[in-house]
């Protein structure tokens, strides 16, 4: 074995968006894109002597050329150890978690999460820190500068390590322990939630369907809920993890996840849904023919969880991303905890999490996560529901009613234009922009806006300014249109356009959801002219 230096030049473009690095698998295999990238992390990091890294992917296509590749290249930098899921596996949830519970200095995933997989499909990067969290902007710029000045790279000549079994192998001085990708999470799993009620409740007869999507959540959900809960066999549907996800959009919400979603409108429904994405770290949470939009589950689950033995202490504070509906800050408010509103993106988190501000967080984009770990996280949104459930004796529906009876309902949907011109995109977005500043107290017939505005965000922890995070039109009543562009897309642009509707009156919180937001969905199209800039009569995905 020997370290070899390799000459290289900066590859543009390699700068982190929302979550990592994400692009097509065919631009990561052009040579050097891979290593260019990877040196830029460790040169950011300096000097690894007597550290731990973690590594591990959802397991697309790619993964296990690029975990032999950064294995080879982290012995070169100099750490002393790496742990890496056994098949190079491991859920985004899972890489936070090891982190933590290993003292590690930080942790590299391999995920493009919720984008399709596949030799024609995306693969990404990202670098989680000492934290378990995805790293901050500071340093995800840091990276970045580093990909655009790098002249080489350093890497070992090892053969690849056999993956398949857990153990202890060598490159270089760096041990390279091969872990069971699912230990260490199924027991931080049982020290939150009441195993023993969910236990009993599965064993009285309550079913309950969950959808690996062929992602890396399967194998988590089968060993705890058919291993440890005891859930029949085939609860878990779709659990073998696959290169291609076969060949199906790992994302879970109504339009993706549609073999679920017929599975739970079904007259002999299980009493209970859910699924989760490529990566394991977003969840999508269904009760018999009802869907519950991630911002109602969070609002629920902030309301029960002293239910949960790992929250019984109470709350410290509840934050969510600012497009995420209003719906937990009434919780909140009720509970007299803060309620925080960040920009998209769960490393807006991080700092609130660290200080003690906030224990539990969510995003409308089917992520809800706790301060049990730094990263959104799928099977714990599934079992903190079970344990509701279990405790309550309620079904999905009830506490979701429940819930709008006691705080109101706030109605919502995000419409999303994939692939649309990026120049076109930005101009809808510059021309909104230039139309703020005199949009208060304008009559937009079933609405008055109070404020409209390019939200801006102060972090209350170290002061760090993020700006331009997303065009708000906010109405008297509350109710809102956000549009902001997706920073996890591969192709084009994706505008994205949430709309949120409180209504107080429980006599009108039984609409269809599209008809109660329609006076909204017109003022989106009117105030921004969405078909004009985009060519789209018409959002690509509702959910
Ligand atoms: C990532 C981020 C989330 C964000 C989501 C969508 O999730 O971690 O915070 O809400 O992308 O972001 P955007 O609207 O910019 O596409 P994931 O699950 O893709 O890692």
């Amino acid at each position: 074995m020997s370290i070899n230096t390799v000459s290289t030049t900066p590859i543009p473009g390699q700068r982190p968006g929302t979550s990592g690095l994400r692009k097509k698998v065919s631009v990561f295999q052009q040579p050097h894109y891979l290593e260019n990238f990877v040196q830029s992390v460790f040169d950011t990091l300096g000097d690894c002597a007597g550290k731990t890294l973690v590594l591990g992917g959802d397991g697309r296509f790619h993964n296990r050329a690029a975990v032999q590749t950064i294995l080879r290249m982290a012995a070169a930098h100099g750490f002393a150890r790496v742990l890496v899921g056994q098949g190079g596996i491991l859920s985004t949830p899972a890489v936070s978690c090891v982190i933590r519970k290993h003292g590690a200095l930080g942790g590299i995933v391999l995920s493009a999460s919720h984008n399709p997989g596949g030799p024609d499909g995306d693969f990404g990067i990202k670098y989680n820190i000492e934290n378990g969290g995805p790293a901050p902007e500071s340093v995800t710029e840091a990276i970045y500068r580093h990909t655009e000045n790098i002249t080489q790279y350093r890497i070992s000549d090892a053969a690849d390590i056999d993956l398949q079994q857990p153990g202890a192998a060598r490159i270089e001085a760096m041990e390279v322990a091969v872990i069971d990708s699912v230990a260490d999470y199924a027991a931080l799993m049982q020290q939150l939630f009441d195993f023993d009620a969910i236990r009993q409740l599965i064993a009285g007869g309550f079913r309950l369907c969950f959808d690996g999507m062929h992602a890396v959540s399967g194998p988590y959900a089968k060993a705890i809920l058919e291993g440890q809960l005891g859930a029949p066999a085939g609860s878990v549907i779709n659990a073998v993890p696959l290169e291609d996800f076969g060949g199906h959009h790992p994302d879970p919400n109504p339009v993706n996840a549609a073999q679920l979603i017929a599975i739970m409108a079904a007259d002999d429904a299980p009493d209970f849904g859910a699924a989760s994405d490529g990566d394991g770290d977003r969840n999508m949470i269904l009760g018999r023919k009802f869907d519950v939009t991630p911002s109602d589950s969070l609002a629920v689950l902030a309301a029960h969880a002293t239910l949960a033995p790992g929250y019984r202490a109470g709350l410290k504070g509840i934050a969510r991303s600012m497009p995420t509906s209003q719906a937990a800050d009434r919780v909140a408010q009720a509970l007299g905890i803060p309620a925080f509103e960040t920009p998209t993106g769960w490393k807006f988190f991080g700092n609130l999490l660290d200080a003690g501000k906030a224990t539990l967080c969510g995003e409308e984009s089917y992520g809800t996560g706790s301060d049990h770990i730094r990263e959104k996280d799928g099977v714990w949104a599934v079992l903190f529901w079970l344990n509701l459930l279990a405790a309550t004796g309620k079904s999905v529906e009830q506490l979701v009613s429940e819930h709008w009876a006691r705080f109101g309902r706030n109605y919502y949907s995000r419409h999303d234009y994939e692939g649309v011109d990026s120049h076109a995109a930005n101009e809808l977005m510059a021309s909104l922009r230039i139309k703020l500043a005199t949009m208060a107290g304008q009559d937009l017939g079933h609405y008055v806006v109070d404020f409209a505005d390019d939200f801006d965000y102060k972090d209350p922890v170290d002061g760090s300014v993020a700006t331009q995070q997303g065009v708000r039109i906010v109405m008297t009543n509350g109710s809102r249109i956000v549009f902001r562009l997706s920073g996890t897309g591969t192709e084009g642009a994706t505008l994205r356009v949430y709309l949120e509707r409180y209504e107080a009156d429980p006599a009108f919180h039984h609409l269809p959801t599209q008809q109660a937001l329609g006076p909204l969905i017109l003022i989106a199209e009117q105030v921004a002219g969405i078909a004009d800039w985009t060519g789209r009569a018409h959002p690509t995905v509702t959910t």
